[in-house]
């Protein structure tokens, strides 16, 4: 059998997977709230269905049919974007995870992995190492989906990323890579990503290669800088950016260089984009 437990300690939270569920999703975190506040949402919003989409989920769930990702929701006929359960750590097949899923984008099956918005109150994506490793924000709203469920969903298959962008006088651009994969959290998340389309411009090619830099945690290889202190974000930072969509909040133009939303080769370094979105699908 095959058991996975959240366990609470004090101030700390450990994850702990038992039995045939490997160390490797084991996640240790410090004194931040993030997993705390991820676990609420998931509850809170597992709880109020509030559609027949939602229905016809439960009914698939009763059913004991455990979805990956959100391309096979659907692959299941499902066309409606929002709230999905999956089942994306292979090595625990039990532990439940929301997500959102974009099911009208070019074909939808789309996981999305981050989100930026204008809305009040903003999300704060200026975070510490641990809170991009678990996700923050809400799936309705503002988030980051976390490192590690990032990983898991680009170890099952070969993943495409597709980047959506819109400016203050919403202009929309798009721009995809047909292969992304993070790796784990030993490697500090490093990326590879290759294969660019699309009408935004390649602000993303360059991470290939890049490990996750957050303030408190400089795997960038500029060696005079922090370049998530200098750009105020956390990215796959090189030294250090073509893009910087975890950054500042500064609604369009900006004095400040390179610290916004910045998706260089679309608004450049002193224009903060509207909305962003990341998303993920399996290749096949
Ligand atoms: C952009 O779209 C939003 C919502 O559709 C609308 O409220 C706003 O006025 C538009 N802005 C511009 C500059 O056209
Ligand atoms: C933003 O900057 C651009 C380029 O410098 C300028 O043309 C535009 O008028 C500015 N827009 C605003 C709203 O200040
Ligand atoms: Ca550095």
């Amino acid at each position: 059998m095959k058991i996975c437990q959240v366990i609470m300690e004090k101030s700390v939270w450990v994850m702990m997977v038992v039995g045939i569920c490997s160390a490797s999703v084991m996640v240790v975190a410090d004194n931040s709230t993030a997993g705390a506040t991820l676990l609420h949402r998931n509850y809170k919003e597992a709880q109020n269905p509030t559609d027949d989409t939602d229905h016809a989920k439960m009914m698939f769930s009763r059913l004991g049919i455990k979805n990956n990702n959100c391309l096979e929701w659907r692959k299941l006929g499902f066309k409606t974007s929002g709230v999905y359960d999956i089942y994306p750590y292979y090595l625990c097949p039990t532990f439940l995870v929301q997500v959102y899923c974009d099911m009208t984008t070019d074909g939808g099956g789309w996981t999305v992995i981050q989100r930026r918005e204008d809305l009040v109150p903003r999300e704060d994506f200026y975070r510490t190492w641990m809170e991009y490793l678990l996700g923050f924000g809400h799936l309705s709203g503002e988030f980051w989906a976390g490192l590690d469920l990032i990983h898991f969903l680009t170890y099952q298959k070969f993943n495409q990323i597709r980047f959506d962008l819109t400016d203050f006088n919403n202009n929309t651009r798009w721009a995809q890579y047909q292969f992304f994969y993070v790796h784990d959290k030993r490697s500090s998340y490093k990326v590879e990503v290759n294969g660019y389309t699309g009408d935004a411009g390649d602000g993303f090619s360059d991470t290939n290669g890049n490990m996750f830099t957050t303030k408190d945690y400089d795997v960038d290889i500029d060696d005079n800088r922090n370049c998530a202190v200098s750009f105020k974000g956390a990215w796959w930072y090189k030294s250090c950016h073509h893009s910087n969509l975890n950054g500042q909040y500064h609604r369009g133009n900006h004095t400040s260089f390179a610290d916004g939303v910045n998706w260089e080769p679309f608004r450049g370094y002193h224009y903060s984009l509207k909305t962003t979105e990341m998303k993920i699908r399996p290749a096949y």
